[in-house]
């Protein structure tokens, strides 16, 4: 049975990326945080569904530590590392940038050096990021379009992706770098804007919450499942040599376009007035969406899309849920809740 380590398991992508191995028969070991309280809902799901019957272990561990790293490699001898770990969240890498690249970059050269370290033969997937292209100097974005981040977070997933590259060029490693785009789901972080939007109007179509405060409404993503991304990543890992590709759906929507589309998905009626940080949403006459400053970015990722034919073409890749289908899975996960 192949066993496989996962660096970032309790994250979004951790969650789809286990059930996926664990279908395939892999015994999967996931790395988790030490906190003073069990950390999130998506622990508890991992602690209360299939993961408890099958091959499927937590140890406690840190990618910011690099004996824990070490060890952890050590003692459970994985065939595949997936390092998903990271701070991830953009906005917060302007307040947090040393604590950002300490995991986001430096973690990722702590699992490589413990690779080169241990075993030579250990396949290695890096979590990379269409952040990395950030102030796009070529539409639609592939894997030769050069990068230009524009957060702390992108910078040190452009780190990330040159050291993988390098120790893959220099020790003859299987390394790979997914470079992916946006991809959301009901396990998504509640920061991120996709999550805070579904959750928020679900609310208010309940009459739970009163309004949803947001900042840039005309940023413009690449929206893909993360269930769809992390088959990916297992085929970067299948593929007959190391490589890096774009994973995304090539189609894009500005948040204002998303925020229309889930709406119409609750029948919930909206009219738009005014203009820039004082635009708002407003239904049956009562505001329900506003923007703050709060919410604005320093530098912003005013627009990405990405193409990913490579991936379509050498890994036999495809998205197959649209934006439709990730809006409804992510809605019918809410209203479940609420
Ligand atoms: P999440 O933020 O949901 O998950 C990140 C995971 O990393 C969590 O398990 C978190 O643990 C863990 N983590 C954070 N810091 C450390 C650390 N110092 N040591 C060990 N673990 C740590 O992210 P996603 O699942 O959405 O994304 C997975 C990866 O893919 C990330 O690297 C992200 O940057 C990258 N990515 C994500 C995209 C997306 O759209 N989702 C697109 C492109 C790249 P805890 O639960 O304790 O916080
Ligand atoms: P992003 O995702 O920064 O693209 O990074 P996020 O959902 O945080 O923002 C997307 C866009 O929405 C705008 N926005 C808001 N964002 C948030 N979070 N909250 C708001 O209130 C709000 N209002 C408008 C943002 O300005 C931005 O333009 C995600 C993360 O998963 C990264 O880890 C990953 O690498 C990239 O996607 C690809």
């Amino acid at each position: 049975m192949k066993k496989v380590l996962i660096f970032g398991v309790t994250g979004q992508d951790g969650i789809y990326l286990s059930k996926f191995l664990l279908k395939k028969g892999y015994e999967v070991h996931g790395v988790r945080r030490r906190k003073s309280l069990s950390n999130s809902f998506r622990v508890d799901y991992i602690n209360s569904t299939i993961f408890k019957k099958k091959k499927f272990f937590l140890h406690f561990g840190d990618v910011t530590n690099s004996l824990s790293v070490l060890n952890l490699i050590k003692k459970i001898k994985p065939k595949e590392i997936y390092n998903l770990a990271a701070q991830s969240y953009v906005a917060d890498s302007f307040n947090i940038p040393k604590l950002t690249t300490n995991a986001d970059a430096l973690g990722t050269l702590r699992i490589l050096e413990s690779i080169i370290k241990i075993n030579k033969r250990i396949k290695f997937y890096q979590a990379g990021s269409s952040e990395m292209f950030g102030k796009v100097v070529e539409i639609p974005q592939t894997e030769k379009t050069p990068f230009y981040p524009r957060s702390p977070y992108g910078v040190a997933k452009v780190y990330s992706h040159w050291i993988t590259v390098n120790y893959r060029e220099t020790y003859k490693i299987f390394a790979c770098n997914g470079i992916l785009f946006n991809h959301e789901s009901p396990f998504r972080g509640e920061n991120f804007v996709t999550k805070k939007i579904i959750k928020a109007l679900c609310k208010i179509k309940f009459k739970k919450q009163k309004k949803l405060f947001l900042g840039n409404l005309y940023s413009k993503r690449d929206w893909g499942h993360a269930e769809d991304y992390v088959q990916a990543m297992w085929k970067m890992l299948q593929n007959k040599y190391p490589d890096d590709f774009v994973i995304c759906t090539g189609k894009q929507y500005s948040i204002k376009e998303f925020i229309n589309l889930v709406l119409k998905e609750l029948k919930i009626p909206i009219k738009w007035k005014g203009k820039g940080i004082k635009e708002k949403g407003y239904t049956n006459n009562k505001c329900i969406i506003e923007c703050s400053k709060k919410n604005l970015r320093p530098t912003e990722v005013d627009t990405i899309i990405g193409d990913y034919s490579k991936a379509r073409k050498i890994l036999k890749w495809r998205p197959k849920h649209d934006i439709k289908s990730i809006i409804r899975d992510m809605i019918d996960f809410e209203i479940k809740n609420i």
